[in-house]
């Protein structure tokens, strides 16, 4: 049976990550996610990026802010607020028991990949879900005049400083979890799906474990990518200023070259379809396709075409 592995950060690899749902069976298909946002914030873990795919898969997201949950009350954070605590990270009701709950079975000993399969299933979700690593890594960002921590750069500062650069402190050290890296040689694994979420903030850290580089790097099933830049410009949050910040060029391009020596193919969405040339010089494959999620069946169906250049591409590998 064919298996596949969507590497995931925030929002953009959530939604390609439901519209895999659609096609692959719990069986099928596993996600492996960014931690570098991971922070202890008013007492309690907090795993954004594996949230945001739990709700997306649960159904239980909140499609307005693209993160917490949906149908939230704010009675903790309203009371928190008059207290002293502070506000800049909002933490819903519904939203703090998740945090809660995995603080509680972290501190009890239990590690962050065994804490992220018992919250998944107690929201109903059957897909397995890897933190890159079972220990901490956390991006911090380099600006002007200072080293800030993810949250204080994207959520505290709203991406307002110039980013200088990242790095993904811990990342030396990390430990991911082992039944991963074993997954990487399974012989029925037939794709590695780099989903479009941010490159530098959200794919990055998960590449600064040493061992999922060199996994991917080895891989023998075909590892594509998806592009999150379309005509130029990052469908969601700050990838496109944190390009023009770190002086790359705005384009699917750079992406591409950015996971050099790691995909066998890329796909690009239509707006960029005079790139297909450039990107095929260096080797990779490219496919060319709407890769704008705004529904269900948009996601699906992307979906679905990722699969097939999976398929087509494990096949001339094999061939
Ligand atoms: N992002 C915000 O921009 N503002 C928030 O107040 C906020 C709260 C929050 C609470 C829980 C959670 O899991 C995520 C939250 N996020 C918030 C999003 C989060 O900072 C980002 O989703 C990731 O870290 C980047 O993908």
């Amino acid at each position: 049976m064919k298996k596949f592995l969507a590497i995931s950060g925030g929002v953009g690899g959530a939604k390609l990550g439901l519209g895999l749902t659609k096609i692959l069976s719990e069986d099928q298909l596993s996600f492996l996610v960014n931690t570098g946002d991971d922070f202890k914030h008013a007492g309690v873990n907090i795993s954004p990026d594996i949230d945001t795919l739990m709700y997306t898969l649960s159904g239980l997201s909140n499609q307005e802010l693209g993160w917490g949950r949906a149908d939230e009350s704010w009675a903790f954070l309203d009371s928190f607020k008059t207290l002293g605590g502070e506000s800049w990270f909002q933490l819903g009701d519904r939203d703090l028991a998740v945090h809660l709950r995995r603080t509680e079975l972290l501190d009890s000993g239990q590690s962050l990949s065994e804490v992220t399969a018992e919250l998944f299933s107690r929201l109903g979700v059957k897909y397995r879900c890897w933190p890159m690593s079972e220990s901490k890594v956390s991006t911090k960002v380099y600006t002007d005049d200072s080293l800030l921590s993810f949250q204080h750069y994207f959520v505290r500062d709203h991406c307002a400083h110039e980013v200088k650069s990242i790095v993904f402190d811990g990342s030396e050290q990390a430990q991911p979890p082992q039944d991963l890296i074993e997954y990487f040689n399974d012989p029925d694994l037939a794709g590695v799906i780099i989903c479009p979420s941010n490159p530098y903030l959200s794919i990055d850290p998960i590449l600064s474990v040493k061992s999922i580089r060199r996994a991917l790097a080895c891989c023998v099933a075909p590892v594509i990518a998806i592009s999150p830049i379309i005509n130029g410009e990052s469908v969601k949050g700050p990838t496109s200023k944190i390009m023009a910040e770190l002086k790359l060029e705005l384009s699917a391009k750079t992406v591409a070259m950015h996971y050099d020596g790691l995909i066998n193919g890329f796909v690009l969405d239509t707006l960029d379809q005079q790139l297909v040339g450039e990107i095929e010089d260096t080797g990779c494959a490219v496919l060319v396709t709407n890769t704008m999620m705004n529904t269900l069946d948009d996601k699906t169906v992307l979906a679905q075409t990722v699969l097939e250049f999976c398929n087509n591409l494990g096949d001339l590998k094999c061939g």
